[in-house]
């Protein structure tokens, strides 16, 4: 069953989403993935936000640019928590959509991650849904054991072989 929905305003912004998918596949999380904009197609959005917990959706994941209102209009729609992405604009360099997404008004909260930060908007969802999943919070746990693995075998090879083997 489809548990997150990824939306996104524009297919330019899928290089950013697919980092998204990619955590929760890694996760085995099933997901939905739409383009949806909020601005251009105010109607269809609606309806997608509407009927996405009727749908099983339990977290949205939300990117968008510049004016970025659809991360913001779900969560005005839809009950559950929802996590916002900013993209990194030609013009503004993300900072629009960063402020657009993550100045929600009291009352309506979107948990904003860093201007382009796909991966971590599917981790914090596989987050949000291991506190009410067992199996799956053990993956969150292996995952966040593997980071740290990661980390020490880098520190491992500078002491074995100095900082000209990171050159
Ligand atoms: C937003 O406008 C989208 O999320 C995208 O980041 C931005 C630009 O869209 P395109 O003009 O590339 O379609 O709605």
């Amino acid at each position: 069953m489809k548990q997150v929905s990824i939306v996104m305003g524009s297919d330019s912004d899928m290089p950013v989403m697919a980092k998204a998918a990619e955590m929760l596949e890694k996760f085995g999380i099933e997901y939905e993935m739409r383009i949806i904009s909020a601005h251009r197609e105010p109607d269809l959005f609606f309806e997608y936000a509407k009927t996405a917990e009727d749908r099983g959706i339990k977290v949205i994941i939300a990117g968008a640019g510049k004016a970025a209102h659809l991360p913001g209009m779900c969560a005005a729609l839809f009950p559950m928590p929802v996590i916002g992405i900013p993209m990194k604009t030609s013009d503004l360099g993300g900072v629009d959509s960063l402020y657009s997404i993550v100045q929600m008004p009291s009352g309506v909260p979107v948990a904003t991650v860093a201007i382009n930060g796909g991966a971590n908007a599917g981790i914090l969802a596989a987050k949000i849904l291991a506190a009410s999943d067992p199996v799956l919070l053990e993956k969150v746990k292996a995952y966040i054991a593997e980071q740290g693995d990661n980390v020490a075998e880098k520190d491992g090879k500078l002491q074995e072989e100095g900082y000209q083997a990171f050159l």
